[in-house]
């Protein structure tokens, strides 16, 4: 007599899928990076909050942390340019598709040091986007030359010590305008999800500063991006919590403790207070608390800055919503008698 054994129904997300859609190639880049975990992030809180792969366009430049995109989404578009240029390659992907969901993964040296110029003017254009730094310091791909974002005083493992005054890339986010600003760490599972996801239905560019461990060449004694400065220097601002829209928000909370920040799809950001008062809607008081933390040689993580209000690049374009290769001859082509005008005038 034979018996069937029905199989377990498969686990899936609100639209169906299995978390195997929104995972990658296996990693190729050492065991235990920073930037593994930050991969491992992204593929849980894409599959949590039920996000389409096809709809996502990711975007990176040149380094360990740029590869990354290739083990994490792979259903979803993807382009790889050259060093420090990601942001114009997301800015045109952006503007010929508004309706996809752009996340750039760069690293260090790919944002601050060749790519600052490029990351600036993306702040500056609120180019709805997510934007994940895997800040380890270094130049990991090019074996471990400091980059723009080490410490003064940290030493290399040559020995060599870092003299040159760092670029915090929350701080630039923040002078520059960017409407979120948030920095983690790739240990910290829990916060980072909750700042992801907040970044997932953010309305406007979401820089993610989250420091990464190099453990082949940043994770020694007198590193002040390892594993252990951190465990040390971490001073987390509160504590997160993130409700989707389609979840029921009406979950107690405790008066005066805890800031509700709503999103724009209706999802809401909840943010209990640890240690001290800090409200993530004042730009100067986020500018003033990584000051005062950078003095106390401290690492501020969370959510330094959101702001809902302010227009996109592509709201102030005026642009259509459908995708431009989408649109028919007769939306995209000024008739003959415009363009007749259009050379008259010329003339
Ligand atoms: C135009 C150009 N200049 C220099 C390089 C060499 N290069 C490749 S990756 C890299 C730095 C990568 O550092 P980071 O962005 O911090 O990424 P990580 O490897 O640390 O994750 C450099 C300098 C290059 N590929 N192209
Ligand atoms: S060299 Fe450093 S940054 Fe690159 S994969 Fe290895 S640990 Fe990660
Ligand atoms: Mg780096």
């Amino acid at each position: 007599m034979s018996t069937t054994v029905t199989p377990p129904p498969k686990k899936v997300n609100r639209i169906g899928l299995e978390v195997l859609s929104y995972k990658g190639s296996r990693t190729t880049l050492c065991a235990g990076c920073g930037h593994n975990s930050i991969s491992e992030r992204i593929v849980e809180c894409f599959y949590e909050l039920g996000v389409e792969p096809y709809s996502v366009a990711k975007f990176s430049g040149i380094g360990c942390s740029s590869k990354s995109p290739a083990y994490f989404l792979g259903l979803s578009h993807g382009f790889n340019g050259v060093h420090g240029r990601m942001p114009a390659i997301a800015t045109g992907a952006m503007l010929a598709n508004r309706q996809l969901l752009g996340l750039g993964v760069t690293g260090d040296g790919d944002t601050a040091s060749i790519g600052i110029g490029q990351f600036m003017h993306l702040v500056r254009r609120n180019l709805p986007m997510i934007y994940i730094i895997e800040d380890n310091g270094v130049y990991g791909l090019t074996k471990g030359q400091f980059s723009a974002t080490a410490d003064v005083g940290s030493k290399l493992k040559t020995g060599v010590l870092n003299d040159l005054p760092p670029f915090d890339c929350c701080a630039l986010a923040l002078k520059w305008g960017a409407t979120f600003v948030a920095r983690s760490f790739s240990g910290d599972k829990r916060q980072l999800q909750a700042i992801l996801k907040t970044a997932i239905v953010h309305r406007g560019l979401s820089v993610i500063d989250v420091v990464s461990p190099c453990v082949t060449f940043n994770d020694h004694e007198g590193s002040t991006k390892s594993y252990s400065y951190m465990k040390e220097h971490d001073e987390v601002l509160h504590e997160l919590d993130f409700v989707p829209a389609y979840e029921d928000i009406s979950v107690e909370i405790p008066e005066g403790e805890v800031m509700d920040v709503p999103m724009h799809d209706g999802s809401h950001l909840r943010i209990r207070k640890l240690h001290r008062d800090f409200d993530p809607t004042d730009r100067l008081a986020a500018l003033a608390a990584l000051e005062e933390a950078a003095e106390k040689h401290e690492v501020l993580t969370g959510v330094l800055y959101v702001n809902t209000n302010k227009p996109t690049l592509l709201e102030l374009l005026n642009l259509s919503d459908h995708p431009l290769a989408t649109l028919p001859q007769e939306k995209v082509r000024p008739p003959r008698a415009v363009l007749d005008e259009v050379m008259e005038e010329l003339r």
